[in-house]
């Protein structure tokens, strides 16, 4: 469904949109069980590599990446030509201390515009006691605020870097029920608390992006078109999974996630490997 001129104008003036019906909760439940059915093959959690760009991995994940349920809002806001730098999941599981800081996602992705959206979808229901996003309404609009890297055990966070002051007063949560998403400005200041519920809150980051951006951190670095055209050519495209770790992919895989992990980790000192 696309975004009325009122929620396209709130993204602009607030940075977020939330929520974004995506499919009915029957439809996420079956995209759930595809992901829990992989998981209990290896113990019952992802690797924490497999967090990061398992598009690439996942053809359930290729396939929402390129769902137009999920891409018309997104061309409403960013334009027709449109990759997808990455994905990553967010899985805090039922009473998980997990957390994520606030923090602004532009401060350390290395990416050169400003104009990067993130699409939250909702694989399970993402209540205010499971833990949903909060955000900070406004704050993409202004000079990137002073983050430190804290490490905390239970922050999601590759680094736990943190926004040093932030006025949670003001911040705004986004629930979303299975089968919705959130959209917000990767510069927009966001976080969550941990799990409270007895349901597991699982949840997928989908970054899309321009094809003008450019990686000024990483020296290699790569993306997903999704819709339309590179004319740019600043990434390199990824391989599209004929199935589920497709063996031409899953190599690719390997080369993409190391690169994120690169990007991310740049200019830290400690190396805690998380994602
Ligand atoms: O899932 C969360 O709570 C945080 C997600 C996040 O930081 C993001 O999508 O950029």
């Amino acid at each position: 469904m696309p975004l009325s001129a009122e929620q396209v104008a709130q993204y602009r003036r607030d940075g977020y949109v939330c929520p974004v019906p995506v499919m009915p909760a029957a439809e996420a439940l079956g995209l759930r069980k595809q992901l829990e059915a992989y998981e209990a093959t290896q113990g019952g959690q992802l690797q924490a590599v497999q967090r990061s760009r398992a598009f690439l991995l996942f053809k359930w994940l290729d396939d929402l990446i390129r769902d137009p349920r999920v891409l018309d809002p997104v061309e409403q806001l960013i334009g027709p030509d449109i990759l997808c730098w990455s994905t990553i999941f967010w899985i805090k599981d039922a009473g998980s201390k997990s957390f994520v800081s606030w923090h602004q996602d532009n401060t350390y992705w290395g990416l050169s515009s400003r104009n990067v959206v993130t699409a939250w979808f909702a694989i399970s229901s993402a209540s205010v006691e499971a833990g949903c996003m909060n955000v900070l309404p406004g704050s993409h609009l202004g000079s990137a605020l002073e983050h430190e890297d804290t490490y905390h055990e239970h922050n999601m966070l590759t680094r736990g870097q943190a926004i040093k002051a932030i006025d949670e007063s003001r911040s705004v949560s986004m629930p979303l029920e299975a089968g919705e998403m959130s959209i917000h400005n990767y510069c927009l200041a966001h976080g969550s608390g941990p799990n409270l519920s007895g349901d597991r809150r699982i949840g997928v980051s989908m970054h899309f992006m321009p094809p003008q951006t450019r990686q000024v951190v990483g020296s290699w670095d790569c993306a997903a078109l999704v819709r339309g055209e590179d004319r740019y050519r600043n990434f390199v495209p990824t391989p599209v999974p004929a199935k589920d770790f497709d063996p031409v992919a899953v190599a690719f895989h390997a080369q993409a996630a190391k690169a994120m992990r690169d990007v991310l980790y740049a200019g830290a000192e400690k190396k805690l490997q998380r994602l």
